[in-house]
């Protein structure tokens, strides 16, 4: 899954103002008549809920709208260059960045058909005809095209999820969806089947549906880069919950107990290495793999033990399916509680400009055409 993508974005130019004077057979003095330049078009990114990945991004690294035309005579205006409107899948953030390298969020697209601009088109100028008057009946100004605007962009999908899975590799997290939503999310007994992030759609006993994303596994050190590392954690970064799937198979045999404990642990600290936030979100613990008899002889153990760390756990099993009952009614119960947050804070509104706050806009003396009409008059 390519889930970030580094892309220039520039909009069209204004087209100019032109310098012109009416002329027909007969007619050598007519009046001003340049028109005004055609808008440059915008760039504007799109969230579209077909995409899933911003793959097409490694391959064009430009995106240009259209400029504007220049006027022409008969104050005639310029044609507008057209807008140019780029897909981007839902659940992207926008990140502009900037000249020294900083980044500003700009936007986070979590609405199919939210629209955003990125890039404004540059403004036509005005074309002689505007300069007209009493005192300036030969007008030689007009104001030239301003640039459309060009801006280095980040993309980055954070998903959106209610429900994050995490956990050690093989724990059963891909099993679990499986069996709780319409996914088929590739499960194995090896470490690391799942390379990207799954989501699942789960219909609880009210009525909900609720998002659940099962993510890639997590070892001791992967914030450090271990294993996978944890970039796949800002997957899980808008859920409103976690569910944290222990396994007790992992480890030493028959010290069930202890690697439940140290599995947790191990967990918790990886959450708190990454940040983000991670650390804080509310958690349902589960031990898996129940209809292993050893598993459920030590759950009750394993159950007062991680008790004494202040959390509760349940014991399900992904595979057989026990437990799932009281697991959905516990995510419920809990996400009736937590608000909806998905989105991110914008920092930084884009600035729209129109023709009266324009930063450069610039009048300009037409020197060729000064001459040509000294030399007619
Ligand atoms: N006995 C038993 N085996 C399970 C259970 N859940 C998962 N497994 C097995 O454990 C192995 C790993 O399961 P996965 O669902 O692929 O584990 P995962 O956590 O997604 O692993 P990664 O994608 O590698 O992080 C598979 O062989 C599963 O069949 C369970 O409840 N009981
Ligand atoms: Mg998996």
């Amino acid at each position: 899954m390519v889930d970030i993508a580094k892309i220039k974005v520039k909009a069209g130019s204004g087209g100019d103002g032109k310098v012109s004077f009416y002329t027909a057979r007969g007619i050598t003095k007519g009046g001003p008549d340049g028109g005004d330049g055609g808008n440059g078009g915008s760039v504007y990114f799109v969230a579209d809920n077909n995409l899933n990945t911003l793959m097409d991004f490694r391959s064009k690294e430009l995106y240009e709208a259209q400029s504007g035309e220049g006027g022409g005579k008969k104050n005639m205006t310029g044609a507008s260059g057209e807008d140019l409107y780029i897909k981007i899948p839902v659940g992207t953030l926008v990140y502009e960045i900037e000249e020294n390298g900083r980044e500003s969020l700009v936007g986070d697209m979590i609405e199919p058909g939210q629209k955003l601009m990125i890039a404004q088109g540059g403004i036509g100028g005005k074309g002689n005809y505007k300069f007209r008057g009493s005192t300036n009946q030969t007008p030689m100004q007009y104001v030239p095209g301003t640039l459309g605007e060009e801006k280095e962009i980040r993309l980055e999908i954070k998903l959106i999820a209610d429900v994050g899975f995490v956990g050690a590799p093989n724990a059963g997290k891909s099993t679990l969806l499986n069996r709780l939503t319409n996914a088929n999310a590739k499960v194995a007994n090896y470490p690391f089947t799942t390379l990207t992030p799954n989501l699942g759609i789960c219909k609880l006993k009210n009525g909900q549906s609720v998002v659940l994303a099962d993510i890639p596994g997590l070892i001791e050190g992967a914030s450090q880069g271990k294993g996978l590392g944890d970039d796949f954690l800002r997957h899980i970064e808008r859920t409103r919950l976690l569910v944290h799937i222990i396994d007790p198979l992992d480890g030493s045999a028959d010290n069930y107990v202890e690697n439940a404990v140290t599995g947790y642990e191990m967990i918790r600290k990886e959450l708190k290495e990454y940040g983000h936030g991670l650390e804080d979100k509310d958690g349902v613990i589960v031990i898996n793999k129940m209809d292993v008899t050893e598993v459920k002889e030590s759950f009750q153990e394993i159950s007062n033990k991680i008790k004494e760390l202040g959390v509760e756990v349940l014991g399900i099993s992904a595979a057989s399916g026990e437990g799932m009952e009281g697991f959905l009614q516990k995510i419920s119960e809990k996400l009736n509680r937590i608000p909806k947050t998905v989105s991110f804070e914008v920092h930084k509104v884009v600035k729209k400009y129109t023709i009266d706050n324009l930063p450069n806009k610039r009048v300009v003396f037409n020197k060729d055409k000064v001459k040509t009409l000294e030399k007619r008059l």
